[in-house]
């Protein structure tokens, strides 16, 4: 049985990620860090299945130790502070995990266990100010937020502990992906818990930011597979995986609302605690060497993932509604 260590697994994409593992037949380990409450919301579901264990992106020693304990074959980092905005409040936070967080685990790994095949979640946010559209795994880097900063500097390291040590690192550059466990901070299910809440009378407003700016969005579903299909391939790379579609905040609004026969502009309103110091305008991503190379492709529109979002929180509002 294939051993995975998931850092991140009480995300979105480690959930996802975990429940494709465990479908391959895998063992998965997850790597946990020590909060005051339980936060198992995502993973809850497979909790019996998976084995999840103590460290933290911040604490080398952690790492080692599950390393050198668990002995996986292959590791996918998606531990991260990975809100955009909080970037820039916590700018130091986010390069200590964000950015020096892949080293610690990549040097961990080559002092443990250099035959390890390792995964790097990178960014679309690498892009910002983007040089090219479509962007590739060649459009240069031109990050906008502290956050894309330290995922540019994840990348690099990523590429270089695989040319100085031949590891098999490998870096996935996803763009933008969604689904029903995004976390509530972010456009897409802020909008669509939104939607479900004005839809059931629980709210009447949804102040939003930058309603202009563009993102490739896809099915967080979809993209773990990916993750995976990268780590089977004889030598490791740096992969774009996206839709190669772009829509606008404003295009989002308009398909969320108009889901539950609502006119978007009766409820959004624009605040500028939304906005953002910088803005990556544009984001569409050219995914031919995934396709080609990994026969990778996407099953779920922008559509159908918007309102499978919108069916999923108008279906958990109405059960904590019913709980009273
Ligand atoms: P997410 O839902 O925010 O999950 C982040 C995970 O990282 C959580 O499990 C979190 O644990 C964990 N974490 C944070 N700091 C940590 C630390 N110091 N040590 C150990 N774990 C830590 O993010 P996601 O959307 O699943 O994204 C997964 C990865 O892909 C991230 O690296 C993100 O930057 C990257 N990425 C995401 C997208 C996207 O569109 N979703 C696109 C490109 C790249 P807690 O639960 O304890 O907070
Ligand atoms: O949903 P967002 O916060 O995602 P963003 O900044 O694109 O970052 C996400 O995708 C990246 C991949 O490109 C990941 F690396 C990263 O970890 C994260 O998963 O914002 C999307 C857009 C931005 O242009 C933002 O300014 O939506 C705009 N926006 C407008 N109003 C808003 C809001 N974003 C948020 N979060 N909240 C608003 O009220």
């Amino acid at each position: 049985m294939p051993k995975a260590l998931i850092t991140g697994i009480t995300g979105q994409d480690g959930s996802y990620l975990a429940e494709f593992l465990l479908e391959k037949g895998y063992e998965v380990i997850g790597l946990v860090r020590r909060t005051s409450t339980v936060n198992f919301e995502r993973i809850g579901h497979i909790q019996d299945r998976i084995t999840l264990v103590s460290g933290d992106l911040l604490d080398q020693t952690s790492l080692t130790r599950v390393l050198d304990e668990h002995r996986p074959q292959e590791v996918y980092n998606l531990a991260a502070q990975s809100f955009v905005q909080t970037s820039w409040a916590q700018p130091v936070f986010t390069g200590e995990v964000t950015a020096l967080g892949v080293t610690r685990l990549l040097d961990a790994i080559r002092a443990v266990d250099p035959t390890i095949r390792f995964y790097q979640a990178s960014s679309s946010e690498m892009f910002g100010k983007v040089r090219e559209v479509p962007q590739k795994e060649t459009t240069p880097f031109y990050p906008r937020s502290p956050y894309g900063v330290a995922k540019v500097y994840g990348h690099w390291i990523t590429v270089n502990y695989r040319e100085s040590y031949g590891l098999h690192a490998t870096s996935g550059i996803l763009f933008n992906h969604e689904s029903p466990r995004r976390g509530l901070e972010f456009v897409t299910r802020k909008v669509t818990d939104g939607v479900a809440r004005i839809k059931l009378g629980l709210s009447d407003t949804l102040a939003l930011g930058n309603l202009d700016s563009r993102r490739d969005w896809g099915f967080a579903g979809d993209y773990v597979k990916a993750m995976w299909l990268m780590l089977q391939q004889d030598e490791p790379g740096d992969y774009v995986v996206a839709t190669g579609v772009t829509h606008s905040v404003q295009d989002l609004c308009e398909i969320a609302f108009s889901y539950v026969d609502l006119d978007w502009h009766d409820y959004v309103t624009q605040d500028p605690r939304f906005m953002r110091p910088a803005e990556v305008d544009l984001l569409v991503g050219d995914a031919s060497k995934a396709h080609r190379v990994l026969g990778w492709e996407p099953e779920v529109t922008f559509k159908e993932l918007i309102h499978m979002m919108v069916d999923a929180d108008l279906e958990r509002l109405r059960k904590e509604m019913e709980q009273g």
